[in-house]
């Protein structure tokens, strides 16, 4: 519920009550008893509220019930987060992706809407005013879906030509809950310009820098949006694309809010979302961000805002990646692939000979291959 509250808040809502009910089963009719429908509609009148927020997702029949009981606006967890994620979305491909979201959680609840008008000219092969209306509202609903898909499709690949053009540099992506810090900390360590704000799902594009470490080459930094407890499921499928970034990361930094007091239910969503989108196995740093603000704590510390513990955030990037590297030896000729040796991997010893510098890397095993394609070589440590 103190999560609803925030969500509501970055809705641009001001919370005036809060009413809980415990419940074994959700009632069919109207979510929580009809008590506690009376108790919610005199609470919002004392108080001049005109929305009613369900921390739970309203079926059509739910949402029509309480709606009419209550003689308030009523929206549901889900649409909530849609409406946030509407009024962030800034870029194209954020916008395409919301809207397909939105329609989606829609269409359903479009027929229950129109359910009772639908009933209105029955009769067999007879077809009412309303049914027809309903008909041309979904089928322009489909269409319109059909094309998102379509131009969805279209950036998603854009996206993955990107990916290949920069194929063999490994990669970390940010993950956390909403204003964790992620945006800031991707400011802090690559220079990039993203906005980072105290605001829920500032971010909605992925947005990739590379991160140079020293001694350990570059990788691709990527940061993306954030999560929260059960983000809608509508959300999680028309942002595949952005989210595909976390299924394919070498390594993931879940950057943590060590200053907030649910830290820990934080936590705990995060790796909910993860498991769902199919990430929950991925090589993982936990890094405790806002340290300047919470004394003590275990763990990676760091903090995006005064720079504290970047160094050694950059060394368990470096150290995450490096499990999964090979070392070989291999004499080189000089030329370009000596300058991509010391960029994309870690050079142990070097020695300069007739034949070119004969090297002792720690590298990607793409890269691995290619040297050894170059030169004469002697892989020692697979
Ligand atoms: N004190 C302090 N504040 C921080 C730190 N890191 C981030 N913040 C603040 O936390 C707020 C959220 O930061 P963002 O970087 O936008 O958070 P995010 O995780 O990218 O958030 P979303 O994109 O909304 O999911 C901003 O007001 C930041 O200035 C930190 O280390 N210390
Ligand atoms: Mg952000």
């Amino acid at each position: 519920m103190v999560e609803l509250a925030e969500l509501a808040r970055a809705a641009g809502a001001e919370v005036c009550a809060t009413v809980v009910q415990e419940r074994n089963r959700p009632h069919p009719a109207t979510l929580v008893g009809s008590g506690k429908v009376a108790e919610a509609a005199e609470v919002a009148s004392a108080a001049s509220a005109t929305t009613l927020i369900s921390n739970r997702d309203l079926s059509p029949r739910q949402l029509r019930n309480l709606a009419d009981a209550t003689k308030l606006k009523v929206i549901d967890r889900t649409q909530l987060i849609l409406d946030i994620f509407a009024s962030r979305a800034r870029t194209r491909e954020a916008q395409l992706q919301v809207e397909l979201a939105q329609l989606t959680y829609l269409l359903p609840r479009l027929v229950g809407a129109r359910a009772n008008l639908s009933r209105t000219g029955g009769g067999i092969g007879t077809r009412g005013p309303g049914e027809t209306q309903l008909e041309v509202d979904r089928r322009r609903l489909r269409l319109r879906l059909g094309r998102l898909q379509h131009d969805i499709e279209a950036v998603r690949s854009d996206r993955q030509t990107q990916r290949g053009a920069r194929q063999g540099l490994p990669s970390a992506v940010l993950v956390g809950y909403t204003n964790a810090g992620k945006s800031t900390l991707m400011n802090a360590l690559t220079g990039a310009d993203v906005l980072a704000k105290d605001a829920l799902f500032a971010t909605l594009d992925p947005t990739a820098r590379l991160l140079k470490i020293p001694d350990a080459g570059e990788v691709i930094l990527s940061d993306t949006v954030g999560f929260v407890h059960d983000l809608p499921h509508q959300l999680v499928a028309a942002f595949r694309a952005t989210l595909e970034e976390v299924t394919l990361a070498d390594v993931l930094v879940h950057v943590v809010d060590a200053a907030s007091p649910r830290m820990q239910e934080q936590i705990e969503a995060v790796e909910a979302v993860l498991r769902e989108l199919g990430a929950g196995e991925q090589p993982r740093i936990t890094v405790m961000n806002k340290c300047d603000l919470a004394p003590g704590g275990e763990g990676l510390r760091v903090s995006a805002r005064t720079g504290q513990g970047l160094d050694d955030l950059r060394a368990a990037i470096a150290g995450a990646l490096g499990r999964g590297h090979v070392r070989v030896h291999v004499v080189l000729p000089y030329g370009p692939l000596l300058d991509l040796v010391h960029r994309r991997g870690r050079v142990l010893s070097e020695r300069y000979v007739e034949a070119g510098v004969e090297l002792e890397v720690e590298c990607p095993p793409t890269l691995a291959a290619r040297l050894e394609r170059a030169a004469g070589s002697h892989p020692t440590d697979r």
